[in-house]
């Protein structure tokens, strides 16, 4: 069967929220040097809660192109293989007046660096496990990948979500999404298919991972834990007017 080929320059393209920092670093610059430093301390704090979060999957799947398009906003068909383990960050609204922030860990599907990369998995509290739709080989590892974690953080567990990458090939295919969804049926977890080319599903990807740990946390079945840096507890942001912004200032930097 051949598979119709997507187009990127036809499919609807989600418009890419300004990242967190963007407008607030702007403004920062303008500013004395003391200044700067509380305004970074404030916008720090615009999170009630922060996951980690770890891509995990075969080299060459598409990890790290999946988190340059979900916190930056772009991708590139040239792309080097990570070296080790890479750290992104964005922020989402998962319910009016709750942010959350996401600290984003990129790890090498390359085998030799997989002594730096397991040492991550204990400290997150959701994974990505990535395929490439048009590598099969890469599908088959999916098992290895959830076990491997598994393994390394009992009695513990993480949150997954399955995502089979590169659905812009789609005349390429060598998964389909039937085979795809049984896997995720039995390892009990979601599966959605993303393009990081053509910006499919990246966002709904990140955030229904979000979403299900959010409310798994609001079940009482993950909490913050000491010595586990899964998910933190942040501060409840506040909408400062400039009176009072300066009044704050004053109350809470000795800077
Ligand atoms: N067609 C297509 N190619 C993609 C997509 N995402 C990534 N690629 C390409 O796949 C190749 C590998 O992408 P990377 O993001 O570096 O893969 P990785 O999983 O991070 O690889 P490692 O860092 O070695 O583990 C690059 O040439 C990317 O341009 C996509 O959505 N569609
Ligand atoms: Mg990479």
């Amino acid at each position: 069967m051949r598979w119709a080929s997507r187009d990127c320059s036809t499919s609807p393209q989600p418009p890419h929220p300004p990242p967190l920092h963007t407008l607030n670093v702007n403004t920062a610059l303008s500013l004395s040097p003391w200044l700067q430093l509380c305004t970074r301390h404030a916008m720090d704090a615009l999170w009630q809660y922060q996951f980690r979060i770890i891509l995990l999957g075969d080299s060459t799947v598409g990890k790290s192109s999946l988190l340059k398009r979900f916190t930056d906003g772009v991708y590139s068909d040239v792309a080097d293989p990570t070296v080790g383990v890479d750290f992104y960050a964005r922020s989402l609204d998962i319910e009016p007046g709750v942010k959350i922030k996401l600290q984003l860990w990129d790890t090498a599907g390359q085998e030799r660096f997989r002594s730096i990369t397991t040492s991550y998995y204990r400290n997150s509290v959701g994974g990505l496990l990535v395929f490439d739709l048009t590598n099969r080989k890469t599908f088959d590892h999916v098992r290895e990948w959830h076990r491997e974690v598994r393994e390394h953080i009992l009695p513990h567990h993480m949150v997954y979500i399955l995502i089979g990458h590169k659905s812009d090939l789609n005349r390429d295919r060598k998964v389909t999404r039937d085979e795809a969804e049984q896997l995720a049926a039995e390892l009990g977890i979601r599966y959605v298919e993303t393009s990081a080319k053509c910006n499919s599903n990246v966002e709904r990807a990140f955030e229904l991972l979000t979403r299900d740990i959010y409310e798994l946390m609001k079940m009482g079945e993950i909490s913050t834990r000491d010595g586990w840096d899964g998910v933190k507890s942040g501060l409840t942001p506040k909408v400062l007017y400039p009176a009072e912004e300066e009044a704050e200032r004053e109350k809470s930097c000795n800077c």
